[in-house]
């Protein structure tokens, strides 16, 4: 009954490993050990003291491309956003807070406070998460799969789930591979959330009257 389940928690975890093992950016270094996973750097040049895991290549806010956040990358900032020279050494790297992840007045913004010690940066940069916008929120209509049917191997552990799972499993959202609070479970959600906190969402199931039928807001709507 579980077979099929543990057959794609069996997957999971090799695909997992398999990301771990790649190299995305080319340069020589696999993900796992690479401090920027998406950033050729041969070198894993990190210019902190200590070093602080995160690679000069792709260190958000670092607009002045001397490895470490200090007010001169707001100056650099804010004069190429006045179209003043000197550029940007690296327009990947200026997006600070979530939204756009091109130089904008928000990061500009946020870097001055992070400066002041009034907020912190958010590594949401081109640089460090790739290609692609970050979204505002996410939402998934839930089937099975995303209600984590049956996903457990060994059932839940309530009396009248054991009892549920006797006739083909119940719904176990905690497993979800969306927004799953399982300890066993690193869903797309939480992986969105590591660079951007604030992403909402929501979540519901497809078809009204199930009783999932009602969406369930996650974080922020
Ligand atoms: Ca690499
Ligand atoms: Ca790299
Ligand atoms: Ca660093
Ligand atoms: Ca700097």
């Amino acid at each position: 009954m579980h077979r099929i389940p543990c057959l794609l928690l069996v997957f999971a975890a090799a695909h997992a490993r398999a990301q771990s093992a790649s190299d995305f950016d080319g340069d020589g270094r696999l993900n796992g050990v690479d401090n920027c996973v998406y950033t050729a750097n041969p070198s894993q040049l990190d210019s902190n003291l200590p070093p602080d895991g995160v690679g000069n290549a792709c260190a958000c806010g670092d607009n002045d491309d001397g490895g470490t956040l200090d007010l001169l990358d707001w100056v650099v900032l804010a004069r190429a956003l006045a179209q003043l020279e000197p550029g940007i050494g690296d327009p990947a790297k200026c997006s600070v807070v979530g939204g756009s992840m091109d130089c904008d007045a928000l990061d500009a913004n946020r870097l001055r406070a992070a400066l002041a010690g009034l907020a912190a940066l958010e590594p949401v940069c081109r640089a460090r998460v790739g290609a692609g916008e970050l979204p505002l929120r996410m939402s998934v209509a839930g089937d099975s799969i995303t209600r984590g049917f049956g996903a457990s191997c060994e059932c839940n552990a309530a009396p009248a789930c054991l009892l549920q799972c006797a006739f083909g499993g119940v719904e176990q959202p905690q497993h979800s591979w969306f927004d799953g609070s399982s300890s066993n479970v690193f869903g797309l959600l939480d992986r969105y959330r590591v660079f951007a906190a604030g992403i909402g969402a929501m979540t519901g199931a497809a078809n009204p009257p199930d009783t999932n039928a009602v969406s369930q807001y996650v974080g922020q709507p």
